[in-house]
């Protein structure tokens, strides 16, 4: 039985690689106790294949990962919104624009991720890392707001999103001047993250306070 679940997404939005599921699969290849699953980047079935992946694999920690191309750092995510409203089409063609994850479900749901605890030991892995407030409104949104719904009848098991920036491959292919982290030192930050989550009871309380 696996102790973590860390899933990664299918690409999408025109790439051809998604660097959440090249560093997850590495990870999970490398650590018996982590289960490795790819989530269709889809409004409809991304949901219903993490269920049947947390029923399958009964672990006491799920961390979610996505690619959230533009940023510089590895980001712990920590509030999922209950709203979908999408940029663009999913990989099924879908996008739904301001409609509810779970209807009547809570505005909100806090990660229940030690993420402070979690950037300061991406950090010591030497790896650029803080805390986001924002998960977007899009599939990654979806999931993670969705995880943390599903995880309410489950106590005891936590949970958490984590946002990763592009490849070095991607922003070559793409000519542009985005930020980029190769794909090894992305799965350095999820087993340290996991590790420390799993060794964490509390998160540590230092400020991540964001004015924006
Ligand atoms: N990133 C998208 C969805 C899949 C992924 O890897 C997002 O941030 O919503």
């Amino acid at each position: 039985m696996a102790r973590v679940l860390m899933t990664g997404f299918a690409p999408f939005g025109g790439e051809s690689v998604n660097p959440s599921w090249q560093a997850v699969s590495l990870l999970g290849a490398r650590r018996d106790d982590i289960a490795a699953v790819e989530l269709p980047c889809e409004f409809a079935a991304s949901l219903p294949a993490l269920r049947a992946a947390f029923l399958e694999h009964r672990p006491s920690l799920v961390v979610c990962v996505g690619q959230a191309g533009g940023r510089q750092e590895v980001t712990p995510e920590r509030v999922a919104i209950n709203l979908v409203d999408a940029r663009i089409p999913d990989n099924a063609g879908e996008q739904p624009v301001d409609v509810p994850v779970v209807p009547d479900g809570p505005a909100a749901y806090f990660t229940t991720l030690p993420v402070k605890a979690c950037v300061a030991a991406i950090r010591s892995a030497g790896v650029p890392a803080s805390v986001s407030h924002t998960a977007g409104t899009y599939v990654c949104n979806q999931v993670f707001y969705g995880l943390m719904h599903l995880l309410t009848e489950f106590p005891g098991v936590r949970g958490g999103f984590v946002h990763v920036p592009f490849s070095p491959e991607q922003v070559a292919a793409s000519g542009t001047a985005a930020p980029s982290l190769g794909v090894d030192r992305i799965a350095a930050a999820l087993e340290a993250l996991a590790d420390t989550a799993l060794a964490t009871a509390e998160d540590i309380a230092v400020s991540a306070g964001a004015e924006h």
